[in-house]
């Protein structure tokens, strides 16, 4: 388990995870930005662009922890949420190792029964990069309208390390391989107990609390 400060430089929060200088998500309308130029890491992907820059590999870390963004508070969004991220870097790593964690994964969450299935996605740190679906814990996967009747609900995004982030935190991308994940807490609370306003989850009214 690893763990960083809130507060980031742009750096480890953006430059070192292959985000482009115009990326979208560095804007000061979607991130919290200090006076002196660092802010609010808006994933814990800079966790392990510290643990990497800090330890050789091998590597099998997971951070959870608060993220910040700027967004207007509703139902589904909150400017301060939680994440988790996985990393692990060695040699031979293959998206096969990601499928079989992140099954593994869904089957500790939601029992033996559960299937997984992977979307192509983009991510500027992955390469390439996929969209995690496991099948609805409400119907089994035969379509209801908790999953729009796909059968699907969309869980994490994860892929494959993109070798910048390996030179970043000056890793020999021809040596070794990784794979990584993140997902948000709350979504997935909110999907698993049928809560429908993430404010829910912040309020701290005993009626909402004691159902738990
Ligand atoms: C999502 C997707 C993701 C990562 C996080 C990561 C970290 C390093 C290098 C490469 Cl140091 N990747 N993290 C990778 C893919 C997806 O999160 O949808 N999160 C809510």
């Amino acid at each position: 388990m690893a763990d960083g400060p809130d507060v980031e430089t742009v750096w480890n929060n953006f430059d070192a995870l292959n985000t482009p200088a115009d990326h979208p998500s560095r804007d000061e309308q979607d991130t919290f930005y200090l006076e002196n130029g660092d802010l609010m890491r808006c994933h814990t992907s800079p966790v392990q662009v510290r643990y990497m820059m800090e330890h050789k590999p091998p590597v099998r870390i997971i951070s959870p922890g608060r993220c910040y963004r700027r967004d207007t508070p509703d139902a589904t969004h909150s400017a301060n949420f939680h994440q988790v991220e996985g990393l692990y870097v060695d040699e031979n790593v293959s998206l096969a190792d990601l499928k079989g964690t992140l099954s593994y994964f869904a089957k500790e969450l939601m029992g033996p029964d559960v299937k997984i299935r992977f979307r192509p996605h983009f991510f500027p740190f992955t390469e390439p990069s996929v969209e995690v679906d496991f099948t609805c814990h409400v119907c089994n996967g035969k379509g209801c309208r908790v999953c729009k009747n796909s059968g699907w609900i969309e869980i994490l995004g994860a892929g494959m390390v993109d070798p910048h982030v390996f030179e970043s935190v000056e890793y020999d991308a021809n040596r070794v391989s990784g794979f990584a994940f993140g997902m948000g807490i709350e979504r997935i609370t909110m999907i698993l107990f049928g809560i429908h306003d993430i404010r829910n989850l912040y309020e701290n009214d005993v009626r909402f609390l004691s159902q738990f």
